[in-house]
């Protein structure tokens, strides 16, 4: 933080009234109050003046919010709480310790930017060693990212060896701090509560009672709309009040002293182990939106003055003045000192590098462990069939050694939490059962997954690792990706495909982006496993979509869809082991389909992304496909051999971002001719991106244009003869197939 001494001889008073304390702010911490809030506003003033000549391209200010940062920041602690701010936190990031020359060299998009190396707008703050996670643009994504830092916490002190360094995975490079005691600050504007996911991170806070104070800096207006539409009766404090566990408090939020009391108990009540605090802070804003808007339109000029007249910089420095706390020789000293660092600042940061194209794709993924690499590639260890592990258990005696996907899937989660105490694995009906007595009185049997595949994990891991969450897909995201961010390994379930898109915005705009957007500062490696596709018979529209291409278009994504169990168990090892979030796909029909079953390929089996399986070998045409059309292409390629004696090399993916390019360019140059099929509809589809490849890439050795099967254009329905005639069949395998050999 930074500290004003001032001259005594300026301002003697000070000395006089030097015993009295604020809500046990001293003296000289208001004067360091007021030196932070003039600092921050001027920043936005100097941002301002450089937008205008076009040296910095975005200016987003803090103004009329900077007491509440101040007051909430000298009631907490940098580089032990942890804060996931919003853009109008400038004077408690400066409070924290970030420097203004911090913030005008992501003004200005410099190589040094701490926050994002200008990758990202100003007033995204992100500064590792005060823990101030990466921020982002969407209002209120950061809500539930905090949640999960909370449970971190709380999960880390409960099992503080997980904090250990380990080698030989991503632990190796995710370092894990903790206090014990420590709470995460959260901070959004009085329209981001009208975000869904403000209501799913406040039911899990109240519900888990976790150490998370949520402050609601109230400026009346989202852009230009005012509170009242955005809110039901246009005040938050009244529509939370009902949730259990929380410690309240409804602010003027324009006055440090009042704002540090509150935060002060809405801390200790966290620190207690209460549960969550809510800081309703009533706050101005004395400049438009940003300074793309212009509030003149909208706000008439008496309610701006009557806004100004509550304005925390000019208000401080009254109370510092009326209080005897500094004089006016002392106001002016500081604000000359302000200035002058001020013009010091920008001269540097104008003058700073900037980053070079090159540096584009750097820390898209991360740049420590390659999931492609040989170190991801081990040979399966198989048992003797009467101790190998049957996924319930690894002593269980086993009839056949071979088991299906779900089981491998199994087997491997229970290997993985065994061998790393970081992981935890949550999601909907994941749970054996919730209420844990009816298990221990051996009531009940345990769920575990609506398709069983965590079954039995919260029995041997306990409830702190293996638990069920809300119906709130978001949640289980954005939580996830919160945990992952301070170092835990969450592998959490999606339950159906079709129900991922309530966490669309975490899965686009959040996960993926952490470690780009922050240039290596932050990153959260973690898996979430999806229930997806049809050929179930009955699944309908809403229990058979695939989907996969808009997460393979999606940066910073692994992307996994393995056709066979003993695949599944080894990529999902990798997908755990690695440095980089993984999104991976479990075919439904797939889970207990006879092909495809294998025998438990032991505790360290790993498969590494990108590279493709030959599933087999041909001469006169390549088929390129992965998950439930495997099996399909499969049997339409055997009997075109049969009855055609065409030779069909079949390439199962098994990964799809990223892919393996080298076996599918190795193939179409052997065989001269391609076909891609796949379960999701044609247009658009994954399909589309690899035929454009090969034309592109292989079109001289070609003997036959490039063909794709897949599904129709629409939705898959319920009766089986129109699933069928939707979803590739082996039959239309087969005819695409003989039409390309006989091209
Ligand atoms: C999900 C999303 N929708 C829309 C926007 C555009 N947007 C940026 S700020 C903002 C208003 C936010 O208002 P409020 O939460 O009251 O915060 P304030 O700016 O008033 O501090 C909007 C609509 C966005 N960034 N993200
Ligand atoms: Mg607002």
């Amino acid at each position: 933080m930074a500290t004003t001494k001032v001259d005594p001889k300026l301002s003697e008073n000070s000395v006089a009234k030097k015993a009295k304390t604020y809500q046990g702010l001293t003296s000289q911490q208001l004067i360091d109050a007021y030196r932070i809030m003039f600092t921050s506003r001027r920043i936005d003033d100097r941002e301002i003046l450089l937008k205008r000549q076009q040296k910095v391209f975005f200016q987003i200010s803090g103004a009329g919010h900077e007491a509440v940062g101040v007051g909430a920041a000298f009631a907490l602690k940098a580089s032990y709480d942890w804060f996931y701010p919003y853009y109008r936190d400038r004077a408690l990031c400066l409070t924290l310790g970030a420097t203004p020359y911090e913030m005008l060299l992501q003004g200005v998009g410099a190589a040094d930017d701490p926050s994002s190396g200008g990758r990202q707008m100003p007033s995204h703050w992100a500064y590792k060693r005060l823990n101030v996670v990466t921020q982002s643009s969407p209002t209120g994504t950061q809500i539930l990212q905090a949640v999960g830092c909370a449970e971190a916490s709380r999960y880390l002190a409960r099992h503080p060896r997980t904090a250990e360094k380990a080698t030989g995975d991503y632990r190796q490079f995710k370092e894990v701090q903790f206090q014990g005691d420590e709470v995460t600050y959260v901070s959004l504007g009085d329209g981001t509560t009208s975000e869904g996911e403000f209501w799913e991170a406040l039911n899990v806070a109240a519900n888990r009672r976790l150490p998370v104070i949520f402050c609601v800096q109230d400026n009346e207006y989202a852009i230009s709309v005012p509170v009242e539409v955005q809110t039901a009766g246009g005040n938050i404090s009244h529509l939370v009040s009902g949730f259990p566990n929380f410690h309240f408090e409804e602010i003027d939020g324009t006055d440090p002293v009042v704002t540090y009391a509150a935060f002060k108990r809405a801390a200790e009540h966290c620190r207690g182990g209460h549960g969550p605090a809510f800081v309703h802070a009533h706050v101005i804003r004395p400049y438009s939106h940003s300074l793309s808007d212009d509030e003149r339109l909208y706000r008439p000029d008496a309610e701006r003055r009557a806004d100004a007249a509550r304005d925390p910089v000019p208000r401080l420095q009254m109370f510092l003045l009326r209080e005897g706390i500094l004089d006016e020789k002392g106001i002016n000293k500081i604000e000359k000192d302000v200035e002058d660092q001020m013009q010091a600042d920008t001269d540097r940061a104008l003058d700073a590098a900037l980053p070079q194209p090159e540096t584009i794709y750097n820390y898209v993924y991360s740049p420590n462990l390659d999931p492609t690499s040989v170190e991801f590639e081990t040979h399966p260890v198989i048992s003797p069939p009467e101790t190998a592990t049957d996924g319930k258990g690894s002593a269980t005696p086993n009839k056949s050694p071979n088991k299906t996907m779900a089981d491998l899937i199994n087997a491997t989660l229970r290997d993985e939490m065994q061998r790393d105490e970081r992981i935890v694995v949550f999601g909907e009906d994941v749970a054996d059962c919730s209420r844990e007595e009816y298990i221990k009185q051996k009531l009940v049997k345990g769920k575990g997954g609506v398709f069983k595949l965590t079954a039995g994990l919260q029995g041997q891991f306990g409830s702190d690792r293996v638990f069920n969450s809300p119906i709130a897909e978001a949640s289980i995201v954005g939580r996830a990706t919160g945990m992952a961010t301070r170092g835990l390994k969450p592998v959490v379930e999606i339950q159906f495909f079709d129900y991922i898109w309530p966490a669309m915005m975490q899965l686009r705009d959040e996960l993926p982006t952490i470690r780009w957007r922050s240039n290596n500062a932050f990153s959260a490696p973690l898996v979430i496993r999806v229930a997806i596709g049809g050929y179930l018979t009955g699944g309908a529209i809403y229990h058979s979509q695939c989907g996969e291409s808009i997460f393979t278009h999606t940066p910073g994504l692994r992307v996994v869809f393995p056709s066979n169990a003993l695949d599944a168990a080894g990529l999902l090892r990798t997908a755990i082991r690695c440095d980089d979030p993984v999104l991976f796909l479990e075919h439904k029909r797939l889970y207990r389909e006879t092909y495809g079953r294998a025998p438990y390929p032991g505790p360290d089996y790993m498969v590494p992304f990108g590279k493709a399986k030959i599933v087999q070998p041909g001469t006169d045409l390549t088929v390129i496909t992965y998950g439930a059309v495997v099996p399909r292409a499969l049997q339409a390629a055997q009997k075109l051999e049969r009855e055609h004696h065409v030779s069909v090399e079949l390439v199962d993916l098994r990964c799809l971002n990223p892919f393996d390019w080298d076996a599918i360019a190795a193939s179409v140059k052997k065989t001269n001719r391609s076909l891609i099929a796949y379960e999701d509809s044609l247009s658009w589809g994954y399909g589309a991106e690899i035929a454009a490849r090969i034309a592109d890439q292989l079109f001289h050795h070609l003997d036959a244009p490039v063909k794709r099967v897949a599904a129709t254009d629409t939705f898959v329905g319920y009766q089986p003869i129109l699933e069928n005639a939707i979803l590739p069949q082996s039959s239309d395998l087969f005819r695409a197939m003989k039409e390309l050999a006989e091209f």
